[in-house]
C-alpha cells in the first residue's frame, strides 16, 4: 500500500504570528499530534506536491522519529524530493544554507532551539521559506488557521528510511537524498573568513574553548575549529549531540553555560570562550575576565566586520530588534549606513536581507547573523570575533575597551521572570499598556520620561505591520526599559524586562549597578513584585 488519509480529531494549535510550535515533547508525542500541524504546515504553505524540501533538527529526543513522520507524510503530499542531514541532524544555519543553495522549495527544521529536551522537556517544528527564512506572519497565519479546519492528513505507510546512509535512496514515490549535516556549511564559513589567518592564530598559542551544550553545534565545532583550524581536540567540549542534551539547558547565557563561565572568569582562562544552543543559531562570546554582552557583540561586529574576507566591501547596513541595545546604532552612525529596528525575532530581518538594505543582523538574545543564510548562526559570530581577533591582532577585552572608548558604552541587561501565571502576566501587560499615557514628563529618580509606546513595525519592504511588538518607556538622556512576553516558552508566561543606558564617561562599571536607577524606575512603573509576587528574576543575562 502507498498512500493512507488519516482522519483525526485533536487540533494542533499553534499560536498565529509565532514562526514554529513549540511544546512539550510528550505533547508531540500523542496521537495524530505532529502529524495534524505538519499536514496544515503543508497545506497552509500552499502544498508540497513536486515540491524539494530540506528536513533535519537539532537531534533532541523525537528528532529521528519525527524525521520519519514528515518525511512519510512528504511522499504521501506528493513531495518529488527530501534532502536530509545524516542521522535528521541539521543545525537551523545549516539548514537555512541548504534551502538556500541547493534550490529548494524550503524546509522543516525540528528543534525548541535554546528549550532544554528530552520526553519530559520540550520539542518544535517549523517551516522555513525557500530563501532559507523562518516563515513570515501570512504565512504562520495560514498555517494555524488550517489548523483549525483540518479533518484528514495524509502519510505514506511502509518501512522507514535508513537516516544514517549517505546517499540517495527512494522513499516510495520520493527521493530521499541524506548529506553530511556538516560539509557544506564548512564550506560556506572557508568562503567568508580568512581561516589562514584563524589558523596561524590559533598556532600561535591562542587557546579556545567552545561549549556545544550537548547540542547540534559539537560536530561543527570540531569540524571547524579542531580540524580545519588546527585547535587542539578537547577544544570543544560537551561535543557530542544527546537527545536531552546531557541534562544541560543550551542556552548560551552566563547562567546555564556556566561550567564555560566558571573557566573564563578563572585564572586558568583561555583567549577565548564561546557557547552555541540546541538548534545552533545563538553564540555567547567571552574573553578572559570578560563577558561580551550580545548588543556589544553585534555593535563590535559591525565596527570590523570589514577585516573579514566575505565583508571586505563594507556592510551595506545592519538592523537589529527592538529591545537590543542601540550600540550597533552608534556605529552605523558613524560608517554612514542604515540602521532598522525591528520586532523581536529573526523573520523580521528576512525582508531586509532579501531586498538588499542590510548584511548584518542581531538580537540582545545572543542572536547574531548575515546575509550568508537567512537565520541567526552562532558559529558564524564566533568565527567572525576569531577573525577580527586575528586580524586586529587584539584581545577580547581589548577589543571591548577600544569599542567603548570610542562609541561609548550601552550599558545593558535583560531580566527574565519565568513561568508567571498567565493571567497575571496579561493583567500586568494591560494595566502597563493602560497607563503609557500619562507617563511622559514624570519623573523617576533622577530619570524623566520623555516617551512611552507599544512597540508598532511597519515592514518598509512589503507594507505588512506588526502591532503590539513591546512597550518602551524612553527617558531623557537615552536611558530606556522595554517589556514584553516571550513567544517561545511552553510553561505560563515569560516576562522580559529590557534594560539599557549610555555613558560615555564610565566605560567600566558592573551594568547592574550602572542601571540601577533605570531598574527601580522600571519596577515603580510596571509593578511587577505587586502583579506576581517576584522579587528577583529567574535569570539575568
Ligand atoms: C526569544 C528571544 C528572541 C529570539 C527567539 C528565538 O524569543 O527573545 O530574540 O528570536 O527566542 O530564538 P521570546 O519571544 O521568548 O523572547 V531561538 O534561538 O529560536 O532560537
Ligand atoms: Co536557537
Amino acid at each position: 500500500m502507498t498512500r493512507t488519509t488519516i482522519t483525526t480529531a485533536p487540533i494542533a494549535g499553534q499560536k498565529p504570528g509565532t514562526s514554529g510550535l513549540r511544546k512539550k515533547t510528550r505533547v508531540f508525542m500523542g496521537a495524530h499530534y505532529l502529524e495534524n500541524f505538519v499536514q496544515a504546515m503543508f497545506d497552509g504553505v500552499g502544498g508540497v506536491a513536486g515540491k524539494t524540501l530540506v528536513v533535519g533538527g537539532d537531534g533532541r529526543f523525537h528528532n529521528d522519529t519525527a524525521t520519519q513522520t514528515i518525511l512519510a507524510m512528504a511522499e504521501a503530499n506528493g513531495a518529488a524530493r527530501a534532502i536530509v542531514g545524516q542521522n535528521a541532524l541539521l543545525s537551523t544555519p545549516a539548514a537555512s544554507n541548504l534551502i538556500r543553495t541547493r534550490g529548494t522549495d524550503g524546509g522543516v527544521i525540528l528543534s525548541a532551539s535554546h528549550n532544554p529536551g528530552g520526553i519530559d522537556e520540550d520539542f518544535g517544528i517549523k517551516f522555513n521559506m525557500p530563501n532559507g527564512g523562518p516563515a513570515p506572519e501570512a504565512v504562520t497565519n495560514a498555517i494555524h488557521a488550517r489548523t483549525e479546519t483540518l479533518d484528514a492528513y495524509y502519510i505514506w505507510q511502509g518501512a522507514p528510511v535508513d537516516l544514517s546512509q549517505l546517499g540517495t535512496t527512494q522513499l516510495g514515490a520520493m527521493e530521499v537524498e541524506i548529506v553530511d549535516p556538516v560539509s557544506a556549511y564548512v564550506d560556506l564559513m572557508r568562503s567568508l573568513f580568512d581561516f589562514d589567518a584563524i589558523a596561524k592564530m590559533i598556532a600561535g598559542g591562542m587557546q579556545i574553548r567552545f561549549d556545544a551544550m550537548c547540542a547540534i553545534t559539537g560536530p561543527y565545532g570540531r569540524a571547524i575549529l579542531e580540524d580545519a583550524l588546527g585547535a587542539p581536540k578537547g577544544t570543544v567540549t560537551h561535543g557530542t549531540p544527546l537527545p536531552d542534551f546531557g541534562g544541560m539547558h543550551p542556552d548560551p547565557n552566563p547562567t546555564w553555560a556556566h561550567e564555560l563561565m566558571a573557566e573564563m572568569m578563572g585564572d586558568a582562562a583561555p583567549g577565548f570562550g564561546a557557547a552555541s544552543d540546541g538548534d545552533g543559531d545563538r553564540n555567547m562570546i567571552v574573553g578572559p575576565g570578560c563577558y561580551v554582552s550580545p548588543s556589544d557583540s553585534l555593535a563590535v561586529i559591525a565596527a570590523n566586520a570589514h577585516l573579514a574576507p566575505g565583508y571586505s566591501g563594507g556592510l551595506k547596513g545592519v538592523a537589529r530588534s527592538m529591545p537590543t541595545s542601540a550600540a550597533v546604532d552608534r556605529v552605523a552612525e558613524a560608517l554612514g549606513i542604515d540602521c532598522y529596528e525591528t520586532p523581536t525575532g529573526w523573520k523580521f530581518f528576512g525582508n531586509l536581507m532579501d531586498d538588499g538594505r542590510v548584511s548584518l543582523c542581531g538580537e540582545e538574545s545572543f542572536g547574531t547573523g548575515s546575509d550568508h543564510v537567512r537565520e541567526k548562526d552562532g558559529v558564524w559570530a564566533i568565527l567572525m570575533w576569531l577573525n577580527i581577533m586575528a586580524t586586529t591582532g587584539k584581545s577580547v577585552p581589548q577589543l571591548m575597551q577600544d569599542h567603548w572608548a570610542r562609541f561609548g558604552r550601552n550599558y545593558y541587561s535583560r531580566h527574565d521572570f519565568e513561568a508567571i501565571e498567565t493571567d497575571k502576566a496579561d493583567a500586568l501587560m494591560s494595566g502597563l499598556r493602560g497607563k503609557l499615557h500619562d507617563l511622559p514628563g514624570q519623573t523617576f529618580g533622577p530619570l524623566t520620561v520623555i516617551d512611552a509606546d507599544d512597540y508598532a513595525y511597519l515592514d518598509p519592504v512589503d507594507g505588512s505591520t506588526s502591532e503590539r511588538q513591546g512597550v518602551r518607556v524612553v527617558f531623557e538622556g537615552g536611558a530606556r526599559f522595554v517589556v514584553r512576553l516571550s513567544g517561545t516558552g511552553t510553561s505560563g508566561a515569560t516576562l522580559r524586562l529590557y534594560l539599557e543606558k549610555l555613558d560615555t564617561e564610565q566605560l567600566n562599571l558592573d551594568p547592574q549597578e550602572a542601571l540601577a536607577d533605570v531598574i527601580a524606575a522600571a519596577e515603580t512603573v510596571i509593578g511587577i513584585a505587586a502583579h506576581t509576587d517576584r522579587t528577583a528574576p529567574d535569570v539575568i543575562t
